[in-house]
């Protein structure tokens, strides 16, 4: 497997065979601290309350404010990843005029209308993690999923040394991450001549529905050894299906995400390696920037800012970079990043 890296500049590929136990893109930067600015209020509305994901993105919002201080973060959510649940509480936020909003749509082009409405309103929004298909946001914050997904399938053919039969789990099309790593994985996977690709199926954000998805799956299909569930739901649901299929081991599961349940699934051999993202720092960089925003007036350039992403495996679980990518259930747990805007890679690059 590659050593994957990627700079404030693009992707670089390095040596082979390292890539398992390494931060792999990201390079946390300390940012200046200014206080010349009057009360910001933000909301954050997350893609879906609940998810350790967007808990952890919430901590590293807050922490943040804390340190620029004078800006307060309130949150809120859907009860579901669904744009006809989120786009009331977009509605209702917009109702409280905040200085800006920081949110994840649900939908990549559902979302496009309910945001403009803010935006007419004079409420700034940047989009954090999942994105629409237009440029009306200030900016957007994440991680380079199509690289991740490409991260999976290599991930994924190392564990099965080159040879197997396998399927993704996603989460619903639509929604920009899970597409991105969905066909940054397909994409990559279609080089290993001996993997078999059977398809993807769609789990509505559900871990139950993915369980059964994958139960049905290995009973119907049962030379299928590969499984990438495309994000924390997905990855936990698959795991559980190859559980209960007595599967352990004989099927390997690359993740998306460093849950709770999926570092526990890791740990008793169900998965073999997840791919956390670093929602602290995606929290952490829309501060700084809608700080920087407000603060000057200014179109923020780049609009497109990446965050890092680390493998974890059982080999590399104990160490100190492990666990500091590891989601939190509450902000008690976590720890300022102090992680610097860090422009995507352009395609000059
Ligand atoms: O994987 C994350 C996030 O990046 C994605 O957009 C939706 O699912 C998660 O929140 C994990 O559940």
């Amino acid at each position: 497997m590659d050593d994957i890296r990627i700079s404030r500049r693009g992707v670089i590929r390095t040596s082979a065979g390292a890539a398992i136990g390494m931060s792999l893109f990201g390079v946390p930067a300390m940012r200046s601290v200014s206080a010349d600015h009057g009360p910001i209020r933000i909301v954050f509305i997350q893609g879906v309350i609940g998810d350790n994901f967007y808990i952890t993105m919430d901590c590293g919002a807050q922490a943040k404010a804390a340190e620029l201080g004078n800006i307060t973060v309130e949150t809120q959510g859907p009860e579901q990843f669904d744009q006809t649940l989120q786009t009331p509480i977009l509605n209702a936020v917009i109702q409280t005029k905040p200085d800006a909003i920081m949110m994840a749509p649900n939908d990549v082009k559902g979302m496009i209308a309910p945001i403009q409405a803010a935006i007419d309103a004079g409420i700034p929004v940047l989009c954090v993690d999942t994105s629409i298909d237009s440029d009306i946001q200030i900016a957007d914050v994440s991680t380079d999923n199509a690289e991740g997904g490409r991260l999976a399938a290599r991930g994924l053919a190392e564990a099965l040394g080159g040879k197997g039969k396998v399927m993704v789990i996603n989460t619903k099309p639509g929604i920009s991450t899970t597409d991105a790593r969905g066909a940054g994985f397909k994409e990559e996977i279609a080089n290993y001549p001996d993997i078999v690709f059977v398809g993807e199926e769609f789990c509505d954000n559900d871990a139950n529905k993915a369980a059964a998805i994958v139960s049905a799956k290995l009973q119907s299909d049962p030379d299928l050894n590969g499984i990438f569930g495309t994000n924390l739901f997905s990855a936990q649901g698959a795991a559980a299906g190859v559980r209960e299929q007595g599967k352990t081991g004989a099927v390997k599961i690359v993740g998306f995400d460093a849950g709770p349940q999926q570092v526990q699934d890791l740990k008793t051999e169900v998965v073999d390696m997840l791919i956390a993202q670093h929602p602290g720092e995606i929290g952490e960089v829309a501060v700084q920037l809608i700080h920087d925003y407000l603060s000057s007036g200014k179109p923020l350039d780049p609009k497109e800012y990446v965050t890092g992403a680390t493998i974890i495996t059982r080999e590399n679980l104990d160490t100190d970079e492990a666990k500091q990518a590891l989601y939190v259930a509450d902000c008690s747990e976590y720890t300022l990043t102090g992680a610097a805007p860090s422009p995507a890679a352009t395609p000059s690059a």
